[in-house]
């Protein structure tokens, strides 16, 4: 096996989740500022033309981190991040879900309409008048999560979950792109600390 990996915070988070599960291969470095992603021979491999993707002994490719990391989490169970039974995989499957569409997809969405603008609008439908409202849209939901996570160690509970890595890669880079998490938000500021401390957040 080997995983496509390039600069961002969606191979980011496969990395980690690799980390997390002490899941050694080979990296091949894509180069997402010179559109490599977005050419052959990349695009046979992966015709999202994005990163990260993981390509398989027996030649398959697969792409998107949930796909992926689920992938790996049942090839190499031990820990697992997804949940050792079906009510636990369902509920990180919920808040993985939950972070994507509601904090991902619009946190992405709006830098890829603003900062990155120049680097994304002949790869994607950027949509600029859109690009502050998105911001918001994440900016909203995390106070949400605040809320939601009074108490608990890790998003869906005690344990780590592919949640968490999710959602720290992500505000990882909206801190990095002029979407930092707003420091008033006491839960998620101790919880990315916590997640910041682990070793595989250098991954
Ligand atoms: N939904 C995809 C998103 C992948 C994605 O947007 N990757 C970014 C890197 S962080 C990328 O390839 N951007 C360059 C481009 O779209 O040209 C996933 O889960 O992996």
């Amino acid at each position: 096996m080997k995983l496509y990996t390039s600069i961002g915070p969606n191979p980011k988070a496969v990395r980690m989740f690799m980390a997390e599960k002490g899941i050694d291969i080979p990296l091949v470095k894509i180069d997402l500022m010179g559109g490599e992603n977005r050419r052959e021979p990349y695009l046979v491999k992966n015709p999202a033309g994005q990163t990260p993707a993981l390509e398989l002994e027996d030649g398959t490719v697969l792409a998107e981190i949930t796909a992926i990391c689920e992938y790996l989490d049942e090839i190499s169970p031990a820990p697992s991040l997804i949940g050792a039974t079906p009510e636990e995989r369902a509920v990180t499957r919920m808040w993985v879900r939950r972070i994507d569409l509601n904090i991902v997809e619009p946190m992405a969405n709006g830098f890829r309409s603003a900062e990155g603008l120049a680097m994304f609008q002949n790869r994607v439908r950027c949509i600029p008048q859109a690009a502050d409202d998105l911001k918001l849209t994440a900016k909203e939901k995390l106070v949400w999560l605040d809320g939601l996570i009074a108490g608990r160690s890790y998003i869906c509970g005690e344990t780590l979950t592919l949640a968490d890595i999710v959602l720290y890669a992500f505000l990882e880079f909206g801190a990095a792109v002029g979407q930092k998490p707003d420091p008033a938000l006491a839960n998620v500021a101790a919880w990315f600390e916590r997640m910041k401390a682990r070793p595989s957040a250098a991954a």
